[in-house]
Order: C-alpha cells, then structure tokens, then sequence
C-alpha cells in the first residue's frame, strides 16, 4: 500500500510517497563551499553558504536511516576538459580559473580535490554521484534515467548556490514531470537576496516550478516513517 505523507509547504502541502522520493544533493563541493576554492576566486563570501550544511546533514541522515534514494551532484569536467564550453571557462576573466592548478588542485575538475563533496555530507558508495558539466543536473547527465530505473517521482531538493545549479536543475525537473520540494535552510547562495528571490520565484504562481519547506517540517514527517 502506498504511503502518502504531508509537508507544510508553501504555496500549499507538498504530498509524496517515500518509496518514490530522492533526496537530491546538489554540488555541495570543497571549490564551491571552502576559501580558496572556485567560489571564492570568483569573489565571492563562501561563509554563505555555511549554513546550509548541517541542517543538510540531518535530512541526509534521515533518508539513509530509512533507506531512501539519496543522489548527490557535482558540477565540473573532465581532466581533457572536453565537455567544458571554452565561453564557461573564459567567464570572470579570472586569474586562477576553471581548470587551472589551485590551492585545492585543478579547479572545478573531476577527481581533483577541490571538486569532491565536503566530508560532512561525503556520499556513501551505494548514492549514485550525478557528475555535470552544466548547471543543471539533467543536461548532458544521466540522471533522468537513474530516476526512472528507480521509479522516482519526487525529489527533495537540497544543495547550492540557489539561484544557480539548484533552481536551474528544478527548472528542469519541473519540465520533465518531477515534484519538487526545496528545503530554504539547505540551500544558499553567496547573495542573501538571490537566496530570497530564487525561493519565491520557485513557488511564485500556484507553485509554477515546485513547492518550498524546511528540513525541520520535512523531519517532523519522516521521523514517523
Ligand atoms: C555555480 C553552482 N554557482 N553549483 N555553481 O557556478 O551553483
């Protein structure tokens, strides 16, 4: 039998099936989140995004005690950077720029250091790692076909920066069918009103693109399951 549960969202309750909801981590990466990283060579006060971690890390705990489908995603390219438009990387002008050798190793490329997931929220090695070289997680992914192999339909939505990687990705969630639930505190951006702005553009109109809650209400529905 199926089971339905609740949220308090807004514009109105979200409602989903367990079985058939992923936690979905979006680019919660040492080059985005830690000095020195791409984020803050691009000039920004990656602070900001503090404190989206530990609330993160307690609805991660929630769907791994339940046994639920966790995803993390990660943006950046490979070591030949072949799938990394050469307009992206020329973007900011930047001294030390995508692909470059940084502090924490070549920026925004796979298997280097800086691209890695923060140990806090590390995926375990049964959560599939949705790798992107775009801000969206479902161009030039496979995560639309990971999802259907698991009868997914609703995704909880968690991650960084707001208004980039996260709202694009439920921009295209959106389009294909998927429910969306963002968590306010486990999403952030390097601006406080692009933060604010991005969330009310998400649930803006009847919920246009998804519906918007917090880990605290998302929790108190799950410890129940
Ligand atoms: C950005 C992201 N901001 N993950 N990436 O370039 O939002």
């Amino acid at each position: 039998m199926e089971t339905i549960l609740k949220v308090s969202a807004q514009p109105y309750e979200f409602r989903f099936e367990p079985a058939s909801t992923a936690l979905l981590i979006i680019d919660m990466q040492r080059d985005f989140i830690l000095p020195v990283g791409f984020g803050e060579m691009l000039g920004n006060d990656v602070a900001k995004l503090k404190p989206a971690i530990e609330p993160t890390r307690r609805v991660l705990e929630s769907f791994r005690s339940k046994h639920l489908t966790v995803l993390h995603t990660r943006e950046g390219h490979r070591p030949d950077m072949s799938d990394c438009p050469p307009a992206k990387r020329a973007r900011g002008n930047l001294k030390i720029g995508i692909g470059d050798k940084g502090p924490m190793g070549r920026v925004l490329i796979r298997g280097e250091r800086g691209h890695g997931i923060i140990e806090r929220l590390e995926p375990l090695p049964s959560e599939p790692v949705i790798d992107k070289p775009g801000k969206g997680a479902f161009f030039a992914t496979d995560l639309e076909l990971i999802l259907k192999n698991l009868g997914i339909r609703s995704l909880v939505v968690t991650g960084v920066t707001t208004e980039v990687c996260v709202q694009t990705s439920v921009r295209e969630a959106n389009d294909r069918g998927y429910e969306c639930l963002v968590l306010v505190d486990c999403v952030a951006s390097y601006f406080p009103e692009f933060q604010r702005a991005a969330i009310d553009m998400i649930k803006a109109q009847g919920g246009i693109v998804g519906w918007v809650s917090t880990s605290v209400e998302l929790l108190k529905v799950l410890t129940g399951v």
